[in-house]
């Protein structure tokens, strides 16, 4: 029997620092029409979907910083969105600043949730591989200080099954490692659903600008194909008070071919149907892990971190 998702990605353009969440949603909501009218069942937004990326503020007065965070899911602003996904069949992946208690203590993560088409919330990632720094540096255009902001994800890379099919999540920087997409893979997963904040100017070091959206499609190109998975990847993107990101959301196939590719800088849907059978079969042949992989001499990828030149 024939195994098809029809999803979407919806991309996001600028969200500002003055705009409110209730004004954020609307425009999710809008998208969520959208992908109704165009027959989706799945969508993906992109991460810290909520406000605008904030990690680029240098900010010391902590109740000013957990005003980006959620302390509840789904909450008073967030439910028009849970209430129409249901109200039409359609799950979605958000992403969003997660605040939590955890044995006693504070925790702040760089969260995406999976829900259900009954608005159920079945799946939570937590962004494991946090880019940027911790301190100011005032010499720099703009800030990213995830590595400030967030606590490191203690939940791993699962995969959840929803709407007959196994889905797993990464954030943004997740996507460019590539064993990111291998966990997941090892567990069969067949749709990895992310979205991303990606600034066009790379604070970190020199590189030419189209580099960015080159980096950016190859690391997702490579991740489908080598785990025959569908890779669905939602941008926040355009000038968020004149802080520009790249766009390029992109829906790729396990083949490693794109899909479906946003055009613009602004609010945008994508569509594909997601032939879940094309990795079944990459899965049973060129990548049928079981016949070919060779543990025996992958041992260093989780034994060490950084890379060492003993010779
Ligand atoms: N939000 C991100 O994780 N952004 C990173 C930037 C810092 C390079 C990314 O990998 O796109």
């Amino acid at each position: 029997m024939s195994r098809k998702l029809r999803a979407a990605v919806a991309q996001l353009g600028p969200i500002h620092l003055a705009d409110s969440r209730e004004a954020v949603v609307e425009r999710l909501c809008a998208l969520l029409r959208e992908a109704h009218g165009a027959g989706a069942k799945f969508v993906v937004f992109p991460e810290l979907a909520l406000t605008t990326f904030f990690p680029r503020w240098w900010m010391t007065d902590q109740a000013k910083i957990d005003a980006y965070f959620e302390s509840e899911m789904p909450n008073a602003a967030t439910r028009p969105l849970f209430d129409l996904a249901k109200e039409y069949g359609i799950g979605f992946n958000l992403g969003y600043a997660e605040l939590t208690q955890e044995k006693g203590e504070i925790r702040r993560y760089n969260t995406s949730i999976l829900v259900d088409p009954a608005g159920h919330i079945v799946g939570r990632y937590r962004k494991i591989h946090l880019p940027g720094h911790s301190e100011h540096l005032p010499q720099a255009p703009f800030q990213h200080l995830e590595k400030r902001y967030f606590n490191v994800g203690n939940e791993g890379f699962k995969v959840w099954r929803m709407q007959d099919a196994v889905m797993g999540m990464c954030i943004c920087n997740d996507r460019r490692w590539p064993e990111t997409y291998r966990v997941m893979g090892l567990q069969g997963v067949e749709i990895i659903s992310l979205g991303y904040n990606t600034p066009i100017e790379n604070i970190h070091h020199r590189e030419p600008e189209h580099l960015r959206m080159f980096h950016h499609l190859l690391s997702l190109q490579a991740g489908a194909y080598q785990n025959a998975a569908w890779v669905l990847a939602a941008a926040k993107c355009g000038a968020e008070d004149g802080f520009a990101m790249i766009g390029g959301s992109a829906i790729v196939a396990p083949t490693g071919e794109i899909a479906a590719q946003a055009l613009s800088e602004e609010d945008e849907l994508i569509t594909t149907t997601l032939d879940l059978e094309l990795g079944e079969y990459l899965r049973r042949t060129v990548f049928a892990f079981e016949k070919h992989r060779r543990t025996e001499h992958y041992g260093l990828i989780t034994s060490r971190t950084g890379a060492k030149t003993e010779v």
